[in-house]
């Protein structure tokens, strides 16, 4: 693991000297590299989702109106590694630093799995949804849903009103969950803590920008600098099983 402080600090503190502060509030956004040590894949990269699927028939409104059995096929997979997976120690210590830390944390994932909940995370936001949540594209009406549906002849209807269910997921083009609870977290945060996200897709990516207009302290941790790496006054570079249980 180490240490790359990108605008403050002349000389590289250590980890133990960069520690929360008590009275700090700490936002934290997670993304698919806190779950890629539980064996979920992650989107970008070699062995990433984006590289067996291509995202504009799978994650946008208009590979759904034009395939939906193929979109279900899709989070079915999704659904069935999902299931399999555990949470590893990264999602442990967020879990803690909220049972420690009360209202002065705050969980936003970008990530649709339920990991952070398995590992004790009572209020976890998930600003691109759910995997386990399927939603009625008629009425709105949203239920928990763990099945697989792979037959395009037996995919599922809206209790309520019949129509077509789809799964309750953030897609290119539609507009993230809950933004106007995030802003403000973000503003009353003093740190902020990004773990395993490459920085690309936004409005996530822009958070950090967003904070440190603010002179919100800022903190990547993750195996390599994101894209929007510019934005951090310091990054740690390490997986996040290693990284974050020694941050927090
Ligand atoms: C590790 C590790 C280890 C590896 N430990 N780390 C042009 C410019 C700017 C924006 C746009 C644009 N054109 C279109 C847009 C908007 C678009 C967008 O951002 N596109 C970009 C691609 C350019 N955004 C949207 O459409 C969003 N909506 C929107 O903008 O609405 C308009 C609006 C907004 C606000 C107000 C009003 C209106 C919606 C975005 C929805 C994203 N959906 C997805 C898929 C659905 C969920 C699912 O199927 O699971 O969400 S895309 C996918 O990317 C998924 C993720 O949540 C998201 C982010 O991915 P993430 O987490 O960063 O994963 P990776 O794979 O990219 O990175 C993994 C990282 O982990 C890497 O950095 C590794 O190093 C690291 N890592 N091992 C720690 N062990
Ligand atoms: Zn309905």
């Amino acid at each position: 693991m180490s240490y790359v402080p990108i605008a403050r600090a002349p000389a590289a503190p250590k980890i133990s000297e960069v520690a929360l502060l008590p009275q700090d509030r700490l936002f934290v956004l997670t993304g698919a590299g806190i779950s890629a040590e539980s064996g979920l894949a992650t989107f970008r990269g070699s062995g990433g989702l984006w590289n067996g699927f291509a995202v504009q028939d799978v994650a946008t409104p208009e590979a759904w109106l034009q395939d939906p059995a193929r979109v279900w096929n899709f989070y079915s997979m999704r659904r069935r590694d999902a299931s399999a997976a555990k949470p590893n120690p990264a999602h442990l210590a967020l879990a803690a630093a909220e049972e420690k830390m009360g209202d002065r944390f705050y969980l936003c994932t970008q990530n649709v799995d339920d990991l952070h909940e398995q590992a004790g995370s009572r209020r976890a936001h998930h600003m691109h949804g759910k995997l386990f949540e399927s939603r009625c594209t008629s009425c709105e009406h949203i239920l928990p849903d763990r099945a697989l549906y792979t037959d395009a002849q037996k995919l599922p209807h809206c209790g309520i009103c019949a129509a077509p269910m789809r799964p309750h997921i953030v897609w290119f083009g539609e507009v993230p969950l809950d933004l106007t609870g995030i802003s403000r977290q973000l503003t009353a945060a003093t740190v902020v803590l990004v773990v395993g996200t490459s920085g690309s897709v936004y409005p996530a990516a822009g958070f950090v920008y967003a904070a440190r207009e603010r002179g919100i302290r800022t903190v990547y941790l993750g195996p390599e600098p994101p894209d929007n790496a510019d934005a951090f006054d310091e990054i740690v570079l390490g997986t996040a099983s290693e990284a974050l249980p020694t941050f927090l």
